[in-house]
Formats: C-alpha cells, structure tokens, sequence
C-alpha cells in the first residue's frame, strides 16, 4: 500500500502563548523542529477539543500537520514538568504493583482503587486521591469504538446513571470513564467525545495519559483490550467504589442497569 498522500507530519514541542476558542486557533511558542523551521511564535489550528484542553502558559507536545496554507496541530498532550513528573510517577507506581500484586492481580470486590495519576478531558492532572470521599463509578471506552452496543451504549448509560443519581440527591459521586485507546484518545479527543454528547462534565470525568499506565490499570481491573489490525477489540466493566475507596460493586458486559448501579449508593 502506498503511504498516504498529504501534507508531511512532525513531532513540536512548545509553549502556549494564546487560545482563541473562537476560532480554534493556538498561538505556540514552539521550539526548533528539525527538518522544518527554527523556534519561532505562531498560530495554528487545532481541534475545538483540543483548543479547550491546552491552557495559556503551559507546554504541549503536538504533531505538526505540515499544511502551508493552514497549518495544524494534532495529538497535542500536556508536557509541563510538573504535570509529566506526577504521570509519569503514578505511573511507575502501578507497574510496581501490578508486579508486585503477581497472580493476584485482579482487583476482586471489597478491594480498593489502586492509586494512579491520569489527564482529564481538559488536560489536567487528575490523581486518584481526588476522589478520597467520594463514590466513584468507573468504566473503561474509546472515543472511535464502532459498535453500537458496546463504548456509545455504555456512555449513554453512564450518563443515564448520573442523571438518576441527581435524581436520587445523591451528592458525593464522580463518573470516571477511562480510555481504552490512549495512542488516539488525547485529552482533546475525550474533550470532543463529551461535548458532542453534551455531557455535564462536572462530575464526570474521561481520563487518558501513558499506554503502560492504561494498560495496569486494565490489568487490574480485568479488562481485556486488544487491537485486531484497526479495530480494538474489548470486554466491558463498570464498577462502583465507595467513599472509602473499596470496590463495591462490579458489572461485566454490557447488560447492567442505570437503576441498580444508583441503588447501591449510599445515600446522603
Ligand atoms: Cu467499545
């Protein structure tokens, strides 16, 4: 197969100046690329995710879509030092327990969230300690699953679950869905997969960040996820956590009800 006509492809590194979310325009003041261009400042476009996920003063790391007449960036993640070293680090901690854990790995119900450190849809490093107090309703998708009954329905019963659980005055939940595809799923694409859905996003959150950090927490989790060529091919599970951080509930496949997740949390 010949490789894909187009404009040509390079990794940028840089800091951002301005966001016009109007226009979904970045100002980036980006360091050399080599091949291309010295360092310079100046504006690209940039998916409307993406211009709501990236912040005035912080760096990114993007690829440069290499379009004279309009060039753009794409898979753009957050590389401040501080928010790496806290991913990165919550990372290196789930590959110590995961191997640590050995054949018991899996997380059964009574047992605890393990600890991790992930971006949220707006780039922000979001660590497991945040959710100390809270309920927490977990579930794993990825934003371009093309089956119908599996990542779209599962998103459209979380979101049915948050409103039941509104419904209930049950106060103290978080909804957490983790990417199953964090090579595809920037903070920007889950950006875009919550506002096309029009998802309340205050206490829903979809998290990503490092490949071996998803990849542990699935382990634990007992969530299989395998590319078959383009196509990721996957279990489901949603589970249910309580303020103390135990497991308390878990459903496999896709037949669980909104109802019965909100009947087993604790009310006010
Ligand atoms: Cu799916």
């Amino acid at each position: 197969m010949a490789a894909p006509a187009g404009p040509k492809r390079y990794p940028l590194t840089g800091e951002v100046v301005s966001v016009d979310r109007l226009h979904d325009r970045l100002t980036v003041r980006h360091d050399d690329v080599p091949g291309l261009m010295p360092g310079m400042t100046m504006e690209f476009a940039a998916a409307a995710g993406d211009v709501a996920s990236v912040h005035p003063g912080e760096r990114i790391r993007a690829q440069l879509v290499a379009d004279l007449q309009a060039p753009r960036l794409e898979s753009i993640w957050p590389d401040d030092r501080a928010a790496t070293d806290a991913v990165a680090a919550g990372q290196r901690h789930l590959r110590e327990d995961t191997h640590d854990r050995g054949n018991s790995v899996y997380r059964d119900l009574g047992e605890t969230l393990p600890d991790f450190a992930l971006y949220d849809q707006s780039g922000r490093v979001v660590q497991s300690g945040r959710f100390r107090g809270k309920q927490v309703m977990l579930n794993f998708i990825y934003s371009r699953c093309p089956f119908a009954n599996m990542c779209p329905a599962a998103t459209m019963k979380m979101m049915a679950t948050q409103r039941l659980a509104a419904q209930a005055h049950i106060a103290n939940i978080e909804f957490v869905s983790v990417t199953l595809d964090p090579e595809h799923d920037t903070p920007g694409v889950l950006h875009d997969y919550a506002s096309a859905r029009g998802i309340d996003t205050t206490n829903f959150s979809f998290l990503t960040g490092p490949p071996g950090a998803i990849r542990d927490l699935l382990t634990q989790f007992g969530v299989v996820a395998e590319f078959e060529g383009e196509i990721l091919k996957h279990t489901l599970a949603t589970l249910l956590i309580d303020q103390h951080g135990k497991i308390v509930w878990r459903a496999d496949g896709s037949e669980w009800e909104p109802k019965d997740f909100v009947a087993r949390m604790r009310r006010p």
